[in-house]
């Protein structure tokens, strides 16, 4: 039998289980990448574990979030990063050289290694070939450190694509479209794999954006193949040493096949405040908009923002509405400002914003109250914008561009003919914000410059013989890790002090809920389905664990979520019948007796205390998890056994 694209580079890099799905693998990571508002946490832990030098092949710290400095805390958090990663072989990423994923692509990934990032849009890295996943920081410092990632072996999905798009409708259109047929957990336990003829007429950044926004199916990652596109791509990008072919087999199975006929496709915009909530262009044609913001890890490369500025070109922004762009990449911009399209851009009125990830992480440019914002980007959760009420509109960097200059969703079709921007022979290379770590004989004279805003990260205990806690908060489905500890321009400075953090937690749904927590002590989470989609941020599972969190009982997991619940050595709790979800409230009082025991195990009892009845659990962890939260969380399963 033959293998899918990921199952050859799994096969290459499996280091522990067998590749059968459902079960437990362990894999060889080559390259890692961490991001600012994730990292400083990932470098805190990758100190903690000891490890003197990074054993991956590459290992790059980006500055691309927290790059609002309106106080010390994110400098001091940037030099932190910066000295770490010069002491222990990681190679950093200047703030002002781009958005991770965008700079990833272009300067350092690879086709067919294996690529982890704290960071939960590293699947970028799919568009030119390598399997690229998101995780929480602890897992990517435990693979910095030379030590094994687990996943769960997916099922394999391909996706065919035939036809070819038409003029105006982009990657991210057929990307909406896939979001449209699966859902925002259609992906879970899943790896996508695009194949087809159609493939051959998407270039690289294409691809990249269709594998990017894979991170909103709840896959594991996306995967396109490495063909002559990506071999001139990387040509282009001086590096063409670094291609190597990779195809699925004729005869590869897969457990599903969707079919996407391009030529079919039309502009597609995915409505407040689902990444699924897809409607066509047509739906929504005429309606009057807001803001406009064109940038992000999704739609910022060379040829998304040559099509726009060619759409700008001699035109005004409308007069009600606000365009803000932001390049993905000094690559990006210093190739729009020495061909004199950044010009275009400038004197249609558009505001220019930093090359980083800005407005898609709430860091500036919140709409105004109600505001209709159409993005380019990949999320849409409630409050992400930073204005509660924004009304967030995820489009193609088209369809941003023809509406931000009616001042109304507009069909960019109607531009008629195509504009053919060829891809560019050469990019502008110049690495000289990239800093090399120090070589080896001088890493011990590298001091690590630590601010005050950095305090200890939270311990856990180990595991009781029983839980006993209250239902603190009992959420639906669908919750986002944006929803359970919120980013944006105020909260993020302090990603390296959860105490802090922990005032925020789940304040878009219930503002009471950390006081709650301070008040009973400890206590238990009960939500519905696809529970912390979303982002890679441990934080998510180190604040409830600082605020008592012991358990957390829902309908099902978000992947990364699951796998930092377990890091952090909360217990992830599934219902066996979802319709017991319906039968607690907010403050029962529950009690799982004889937890260490059965964890792992698919039927758990637990008693309702305040309504006395009791409804069966399930602990979906692998015997290796379920040492993790018995010894109190990754950090310390892996002090030892990495050194
Ligand atoms: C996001 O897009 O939500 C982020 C901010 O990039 C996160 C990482 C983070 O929370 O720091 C992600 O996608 O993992
Ligand atoms: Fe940055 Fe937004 Fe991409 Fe996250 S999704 S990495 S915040 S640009």
């Amino acid at each position: 039998m033959g293998y899918t694209i990921a199952e050859k580079i799994i096969k290459a890099h499996l280091v522990e289980g067998e590749m059968i799905k459902g079960t437990d693998i362990g894999l060889r990571i080559d390259q890692t990448l961490t991001q600012d508002a994730t990292g400083t946490m990932a470098y805190l832990e990758f100190e903690a574990m000891g490890v003197p030098r990074v054993k991956t092949e590459r290992s790059v710290a980006y500055i691309d979030h927290n790059t609002l400095q309106t106080g010390f805390e994110n400098a001091d958090d940037h030099r932190f990063i910066q000295s770490v990663a010069k002491k222990h072989g990681i190679y950093f990423s200047r703030p002002g050289n781009g958005i991770c994923h965008q700079v990833h692509l272009e300067r350092f990934g690879i086709p067919g290694k294996t690529l982890i990032g704290s960071d939960s849009h590293t699947p970028t890295g799919g568009g030119i070939g390598m399997l690229a996943m998101g995780a929480g920081g602890l897992d990517v410092a435990v693979a910095m450190g030379g030590g094994t990632y687990y996943i769960t072996m997916p099922k394999m999905v391909r996706i065919n694509l035939t036809g070819k798009l038409s003029p105006w409708v982009a990657a991210k259109d057929i990307i909406l479209e896939v979001l449209r047929r699966m859902s925002v957990k259609g992906g879970v336990g899943k790896i996508i794999e695009y194949g087809g003829e159609g493939v051959k007429t998407l270039s690289v950044p294409e691809r990249a954006t269709i594998t990017n926004m894979g991170a909103e199916l709840g896959a594991t990652t996306s995967v396109f193949p490495s063909d002559e596109i990506t071999k001139s791509f990387l040509r282009a990008q001086g590096r063409e040493a670094d291609w190597t072919e990779l195809k699925a087999d004729d005869d590869a199975q897969y457990d599903d096949i969707l079919e996407i006929n391009l030529s079919e496709l039309g502009p597609m915009a995915a409505a407040p405040h689902m990444p699924d909530n897809v409607k066509t262009i047509e739906e929504l044609k005429g309606q009057k908009i807001d803001q406009v913001l064109i940038g992000s890890c999704t739609n910022s490369s060379y040829l998304d923002l040559m099509r726009v500025a060619h759409i700008l070109k001699g035109k005004t922004v409308h007069p009600d509405v606000s365009l803000g762009i932001a390049p993905g990449s000094k690559q990006v911009y210093n190739m729009l400002a020495a061909n004199g399209a950044l010009a275009d851009i400038i004197a249609a009125g558009a505001r220019i914003l930093e090359c980083a990830c800005g407005p898609c992480i709430g860091m500036g440019q919140s709409p105004n109250s109600k505001g209709i914002s159409l993005r380019t980007f990949n999320r849409n959760f409630e409050g992400r914008s930073g204005t509660k009420d924004g009304q967030i509109y995820l489009v193609s960097p088209e369809t941003a561009a023809v509406s931000a200059i009616a001042g109304v969703f507009a069909d960019a079709r109607e531009l008629g003919e195509a504009v053919e921007i060829p891809m560019p022979e050469k990019f502008l290379i110049n690495d000289n914000m990239i800093v090399p770590p120090a070589p080896v004989e001088e890493m011990d004279s590298v001091e690590i410059l630590r601010g005050p805003n950095i305090k200890p990260f939270p311990t856990s205990e180990p595991l009781p013989e029983k839980i006993e806690a209250k239902t603190l908060l009992k959420v639906g489905d669908n919750i986002t890790t944006d929803h359970i500890m919120p980013a944006g321009a105020k909260i993020l400075p302090y990603r390296s002090n959860i105490p802090f953090l922990s005032n925020f937690c789940f304040a878009v749904c219930d503002e009471q809920f950390p006081e709650r927590c301070r008040t009973e002590g400890k206590g238990i989470i009960v939500g519905g389905s696809n529970y912390g989609q979303g982002s890679s941020r441990e934080h998510a599972a180190l604040v409830p664990l600082y605020l008592g969190i012991k358990a957390v009982i829902v309908k099902s997991f978000a992947r990364i979520h699951l796998a930092n619940l377990v890091n952090a050595g909360i217990v992830p709790l599934t219902f066996v019948n979802e319709a017991d979800y319906d039968t607690i409230d907010q403050m029962d009082e529950l009690e799982i007796p004889d937890i260490r025991e059965l964890l792992g195990k698919s039927e758990i009892t637990v008693n309702n205390k305040t309504k006395g009845s009791s409804f069966k659990v399930s602990c979906q962890v692998s015997e290796r998890q379920r040492d993790i939260i018995l010894a109190g969380g990754l950090l310390d399963y892996t002090r030892e056994s990495v050194k």
